[in-house]
Order: structure tokens, then sequence, then C-alpha cells
């Protein structure tokens, strides 16, 4: 419980610090999938940013990839983009690199600095949504913010 309420408060600090004004939402039901948020926010899938944490085979390096619901990341463009292959991470390197458990892992507010990668699928949209620290909480951004926010490279990765 302890530890669910920081990951949400580092987020919630982020948003304030970036001087936009988004706000998180406490979900009445737990949303661990990208389709169960949707249902729960009442948006599209593709309107949902999935936080994926993939780990450089060679380098150990974390990566964010931000990807929009329904896609899934490609691994080979995902390695001509960051230079090395990689793999997902496992729940564990997750956790240490984010801060995040699996299912709640937001796209800042993370424990330490990620190089982050953004689907282009998610600029189409004028509002997205995408986890807060926990299961159950998400906050609405549009993709402008998300890149301001994440310092991320929009590129095709799926
Ligand atoms: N709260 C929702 C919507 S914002 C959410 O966080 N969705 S998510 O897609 O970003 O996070 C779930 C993702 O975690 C899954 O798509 C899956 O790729 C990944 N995942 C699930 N279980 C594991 C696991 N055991 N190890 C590594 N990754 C996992």
């Amino acid at each position: 419980m302890t530890e669910k309420s920081s990951g949400v408060r580092r987020v919630q600090e982020a948003l304030e610090r970036s001087g936009f004004s988004l706000k998180v939402v406490e979900l009445p039901t737990s949303a661990h999938t990208a389709l169960e948020a949707a249902n729960a926010v009442g948006c599209q899938l593709g309107q949902i940013v999935k936080s994926l944490v993939f780990r450089g085979s060679s380098s150990d390096t974390p990566y964010l990839v931000l990807v929009s619901g329904p896609n899934r990341a490609d691994l080979d463009l995902l390695e001509k983009l960051l230079g090395e292959p990689v793999q997902m991470a496992e729940a564990k390197f997750v956790r240490e690199v984010t801060g995040f458990g699996i299912g709640g892992v937001a796209p800042i507010g993370l424990s330490q600095s990620i190089l982050t990668v953004i689907d282009r699928d998610l600029l189409e949209f004028d509002y997205i949504w995408a986890a807060a620290g926990t299961p159950r909480s998400v906050f609405r951004l549009s993709p402008d913010e998300l890149q301001e926010l994440t310092a991320g490279q929009v590129a095709g990765i799926s």
C-alpha cells in the first residue's frame, strides 16, 4: 500500500513540476492491461499508452518503449533504432529501473532517467492515457505533452 502510493506520488510530483495542468485519476477498478484501462476510462484501445521496458542484450541498458494499446513493439525495428538487440525486461528489472511494478509503469516519475521511444501511432489522437504508478491510476495528456515530458524519440516501432 505504502509502496503503491509512493509510485503515484512520484508521478504527481513530476506532473506538477512539468507546468502542464495534468492530474492523476484513480480508477474504480484495477486496470493491469491496456484493454482494461480503455474500458475503465471509456477511450479507444489505441489511446492507451503501454509503458514497456526493454533491456539491451549487450549493454543491459534499460529502454522505455511507449506503445499504442493494440500494437506490439517489433524487436527488429527497436534493434535498428537503439543500435543493439533488446529483449523484454523481466518484472524484477522493470521495478529496479523504473520504481514501478508491471501494470503501473508510468512514462514519467521514473526512479532514473531512461531513454524513451514513442510509438508514432500515439500521435494520431488528441488525447491519450498512461498509467500513473499503479494499475489503478492513470492520467490523460496530449501526444505533444508526452513527447515533452519524456524527451522521447517518435518512431514507427510496430
Ligand atoms: N495499467 C495498464 C494500462 S496503462 C498498463 O500498465 N498496461 S501496460 O501494457 O503498460 O503494462 C502491462 C504490460 O506489461 C504488458 O503489455 C506486458 O507486455 C508487460 N508484462 C506483463 N507481465 C510481464 C512480466 N511478467 N514480465 C515482463 N513484462 C510483463
